[in-house]
C-alpha cells in the first residue's frame, strides 16, 4: 500500500491554526483523501497528559531541558501509536504543530542548542519528516491581539513576553527559507477567507 502523506501546520500565537485545520481537512477529504487530524503536544491519551504538564503553570517553574525532553517524549508516543500507523494504512496525517515547533519554541524562544534538538529529532523520528509544512505567518502583535480575545487564562507559553514570540517567529521563517521544498508560507494576517483561499491554492499546487 502507498504510504500516506504527512502535513503539518505551524505558526505563532493566534496564527489561526485551529481555525484553518478544519478547512484543510475538508479540502483534502473533498479530493478523496482519508485524513487523520491530530496535534502536538498531544494526540494520544498519554501525550495529552504530557501536554497538560507542559502547558500548566508550576510553582517552581520547569527546567528548559525537562521541557524539551517532555516534548519529545510526547512525540515518541504520538509517532508510534498514531502517526506511523496511519501513514502505513495509506491515510494522510494532518498535525497541528510538530518538530518545527520545537526548533521555534525551545530553540528560538528558549535559546536551546539547535544541534541538541536535531539529535533528539533523529533519535525519536529516524528518517520521518513532514512531507509538507504550512507556516501561518503573521506579525507577533497581530497574533497576540487575537489571542488576547480568548476567555481562558494564558497557559505557560502564552504567558511569555513579546520578545519570546519574536524569536519564535524568526526561527520559523528561517526554517521555511532553508527548506523551501517542504515549507509553504501563508500570510495569516489576511482576513480568514483570504487565508483559506491561499491554503487551497497551495494544497492544489502541491498535490501530494
Ligand atoms: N509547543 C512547544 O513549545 N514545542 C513543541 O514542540 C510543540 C508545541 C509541538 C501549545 O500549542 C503550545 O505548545 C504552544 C507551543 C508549545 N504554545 N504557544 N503559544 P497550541 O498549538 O495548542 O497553542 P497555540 O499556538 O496557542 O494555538 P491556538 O491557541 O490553538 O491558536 P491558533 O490555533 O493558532 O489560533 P486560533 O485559535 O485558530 O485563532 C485565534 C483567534 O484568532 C480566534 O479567535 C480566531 O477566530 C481568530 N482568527 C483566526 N484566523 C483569523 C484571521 N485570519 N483573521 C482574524 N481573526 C482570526
Amino acid at each position: 500500500m502507498t504510504r500516506g502523506r504527512f502535513i503539518t501546520v505551524e505558526g505563532g500565537e493566534g496564527a489561526g491554526k485551529s481555525t484553518c485545520l478544519e478547512f484543510i481537512r475538508s479540502h483534502l477529504e473533498a479530493s478523496g483523501r482519508r485524513v487523520v487530524v491530530t496535534r502536538e503536544p498531544g494526540g494520544t491519551p498519554l501525550a495529552e497528559r504530557i501536554r497538560d504538564l507542559l502547558l500548566g503553570h508550576h510553582t517552581d517553574g520547569m527546567a528548559d531541558d525537562c521541557e524539551l525532553l517532555l516534548v519529545f517524549a510526547a512525540r515518541a508516543d504520538h509517532l508510534s501509536r498514531v502517526i506511523r500507523p496511519a501513514l502505513a494504512r495509506g491515510e494522510w496525517v494532518l498535525s497541528d504543530r510538530f518538530t518545527d515547533a520545537t526548533y521555534a519554541y525551545q530553540g528560538g524562544g528558549r535559546g536551546l542548542d539547535m544541534e541538541r534538538i536535531a539529535a533528539l529529532e533523529r533519535l525519536v523520528q529516524g528518517d520521518l519528516r513532514p512531507d509538507l509544512t504550512l507556516l501561518l505567518d503573521l506579525p507577533v502583535t497581530t497574533g497576540l491581539a487575537r489571542a488576547a480575545g480568548r476567555a481562558e487564562a494564558p497557559d505557560r507559553f502564552e504567558s511569555e513576553a513579546a520578545a519570546f514570540f519574536e524569536r519564535v517567529r524568526s526561527t520559523y521563517r528561517e526554517r521555511a527559507a532553508s527548506e523551501p521544498q517542504r515549507f509553504r508560507v501563508v500570510d495569516a494576517g489576511q482576513p480568514l477567507e483570504e487565508v483559506t483561499a491561499s491554503l487551497a491554492e497551495v494544497l492544489d499546487a502541491w498535490g501530494g
